[in-house]
């Protein structure tokens, strides 16, 4: 039995990580035009950099809870036939023990190059910071995917989800474009679908099957 899994910033919630929706559109108090499009950056660069360096920062304060530990189990049971799919860029799936996390949306911890595009461990803040490693030239902003940009890995993705027999979507609100299609997508090739989250998503009545509550009490249960 081959599954993908899709986590969105639910799965975080009882580990600390504010969502993304709760707070009237707000990000912290950022408008989401301001500090996650390419936009916003070339306009303020300052504050969209200190906005990641203080999400980073958060990161020392939270810790992975039971659904983050049930899909690194998952991992190990289902090793190649399973995919962990994330569109978050915090990293408690990793430390909650999953090897092989497709961070869809980029990571916190990695730096992109504006000029020659290229990644990098991130080493500290980017305000300022050194020119990229590769190109020893451009500068370096979170390596994110922000409205607007093309999403990463979407090939082996796309592949997965084609070829899965279960697709289950946890906590995402399901406003996002193309996270928010990869239900239908599973579907069109014969996938069962499961939504976990909190409350119903935007696209609850596309799913085989929802169920709703907590990351954290939900998906040991369904983890077995
Ligand atoms: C719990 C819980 C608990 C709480 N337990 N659950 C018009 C129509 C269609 C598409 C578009 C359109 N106009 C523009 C677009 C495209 C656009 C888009 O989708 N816009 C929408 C606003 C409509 N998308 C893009 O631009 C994307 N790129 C793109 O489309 O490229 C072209 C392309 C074409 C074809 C194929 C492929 C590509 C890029 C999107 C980038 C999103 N980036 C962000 C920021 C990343 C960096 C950062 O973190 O700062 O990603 S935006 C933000 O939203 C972040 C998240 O990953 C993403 C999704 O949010 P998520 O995870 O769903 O969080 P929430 O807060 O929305 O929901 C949390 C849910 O959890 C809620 O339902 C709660 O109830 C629940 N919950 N506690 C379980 N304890």
């Amino acid at each position: 039995m081959k599954i993908v899994v899709l986590t969105g910033a639910g799965i975080s919630a009882e580990s600390g990580v504010p969502t993304f929706r709760d707070a009237d559109g707000l990000w912290e108090g950022h408008r989401v035009e301001d500090v996650a499009t390419p936009e916003g950056f070339a306009a303020d660069p300052a504050t969209v950099q200190r906005f990641y360096d203080d999400r980073r920062a958060a990161l020392a304060g939270v810790a992975p809870n039971p659904a983050h530990v049930a899909l690194a189990e998952l991992e190990k049971t289902f090793g190649d036939d399973f995919m962990l799919v994330t569109q978050n860029i915090d990293d408690l799936h990793e430390r909650g023990g999953s090897r092989r996390v497709v961070h869809m949306h980029g990571e916190l911890l990695s730096a992109l190059c504006v000029d020659c595009h290229r990644r990098s461990r991130w080493e500290g803040p980017l305000l300022g910071a050194a020119a990229c490693i590769h190109c020893q030239y451009g500068e370096l902003r979170p390596d994110v995917v922000w409205f607007g940009e093309m999403p990463y890995f979407m090939d082996d993705i796309f592949e997965a989800l084609s070829g899965c027999d279960l697709f289950v979507s946890i906590g995402t609100s399901g406003a996002v474009y193309p996270a928010a299609g990869f239900v239908q997508q599973a579907r069109a090739f014969g996938a069962r679908t499961l939504e976990i989250n909190l409350e119903p998503s935007e696209g609850t009545h596309f799913f085989h099957e929802a169920r709703h509550g907590r990351a954290g009490d939900l998906v040991p249960v369904w983890v077995g």
